[in-house]
């Protein structure tokens, strides 16, 4: 009973601070799930792709040995505000940014009112973060969907991800059972310009994995990172928009006012998230 109060406090506080859902998963769970099996079985190259900081192995990156839960908080990024997503070459996404705040106010709030140690962590799995998706689908948010996204029943896939651990065992919130693919026709697939769901990503024949890539490893990570070079090569200047951090008297393309609209196809074309965001 005390456990369930605890997870109510703590949930209703990240919705209140401008979280759209929160939940909680164990970290032993976490270690073991799919994603983090494969880091450490493939090291951090998938379909011949280097996480982003690929100088730091994951082995190098050790979580606390005192943390037992994992939680893990979600943004809504509906197709009507497509600004959050935007990525500004000073660093991050204004989604990303109201993510961190919402998590350190959280944070704070936990460590205060509750008494539990937190660690808010880092994006990168290479920087000692978790895989998002996998914390998100154990704390019952959702499921994996074809489009290799998590997909939740309140916002589709058009959610964006945040964690913390903390060092009290909390009841964990899910998994749930959801699932969207059933039966629905695969516009995820279908709307990819880099066509990465028409081939399978080749994994070593000893890595046995009960949950693989988008379901079926019918995800090319390489060619979804083909069309991430191409929207930065689309780069758009935003003259005047100063809300990741002011202009540069020259006007140069570093200052926070250059913006690169990453591809989202494949969420965007989901039904999932249509019914909330044309709602
Ligand atoms: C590296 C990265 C990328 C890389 C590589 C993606 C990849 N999947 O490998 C690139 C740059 C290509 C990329 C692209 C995109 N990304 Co990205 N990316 C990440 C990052 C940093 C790590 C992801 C990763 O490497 N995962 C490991 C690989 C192996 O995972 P995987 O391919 O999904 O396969 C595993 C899972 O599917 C899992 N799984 C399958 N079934 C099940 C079932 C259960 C029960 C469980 C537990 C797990 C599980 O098992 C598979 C391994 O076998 C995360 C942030 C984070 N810290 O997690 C964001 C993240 C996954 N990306 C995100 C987004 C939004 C995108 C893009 C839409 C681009 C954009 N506009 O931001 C595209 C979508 C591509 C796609 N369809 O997958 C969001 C996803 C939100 C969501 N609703 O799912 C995340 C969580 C970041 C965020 N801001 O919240 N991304
Ligand atoms: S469009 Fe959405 S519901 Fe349909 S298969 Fe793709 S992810 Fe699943
Ligand atoms: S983000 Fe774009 S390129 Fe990458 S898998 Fe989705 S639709 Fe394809």
């Amino acid at each position: 009973m005390q456990k369930y109060k605890i997870q109510k406090r703590i949930t209703s506080k990240a919705e209140e601070l401008g979280a759209d859902l929160a939940g909680f998963a164990s970290v032993e769970a976490l270690k073991k799930s799919p994603s983090h099996y494969l880091l450490s079985a493939m090291g951090d190259s998938i379909d011949g792709e280097p996480a982003d900081f690929s100088s730091r192995s994951f082995s190098r990156v050790e979580w606390p040995s005192t943390v037992r839960t994992v939680l893990i908080i979600a943004l809504s990024h509906p197709e009507t505000k497509p600004e959050l997503d935007w990525f500004h070459s000073k660093g991050n996404t204004i989604g990303n940014r109201m993510l961190m705040d919402i998590n350190k106010n959280l944070s704070a709030w936990i460590e205060e009112t509750e008494g539990i140690k937190t660690y808010p962590l880092s994006y990168y799995v290479e920087k000692g973060g978790v895989y998002l998706k996998d914390a998100a689908i154990l704390a019952g948010m959702g499921c994996l969907g074809r489009n290799n996204s998590l997909i939740t029943p309140e916002f589709g896939p058009l959610v964006r991800l945040r964690a913390m651990f903390l060092e009290a065992e909390i009841e964990p919130t899910g998994p749930i059972n959801f699932d969207p693919c059933n039966n629905c026709q695969e516009y995820c697939r279908k709307a990819c310009p880099q066509e990465a769901f028409d081939s399978k990503v080749t994994l070593p024949d000893d890595i046995q994995l009960a949950s693989l890539p988008a379901r079926d490893a019918f995800y090319r990570r390489a060619k979804c990172m083909h069309q991430m070079s191409l929207d930065w090569s689309n780069s758009e200047y935003l003259a005047g928009d100063e809300t990741l951090g002011g202009m540069d008297k020259e006007g140069l393309r570093d200052t926070g006012n250059v913006v690169v609209k990453h591809c989202r196809q494949c969420e965007l074309a989901c039904p999932a998230g249509s019914i909330v965001t044309k709602r």
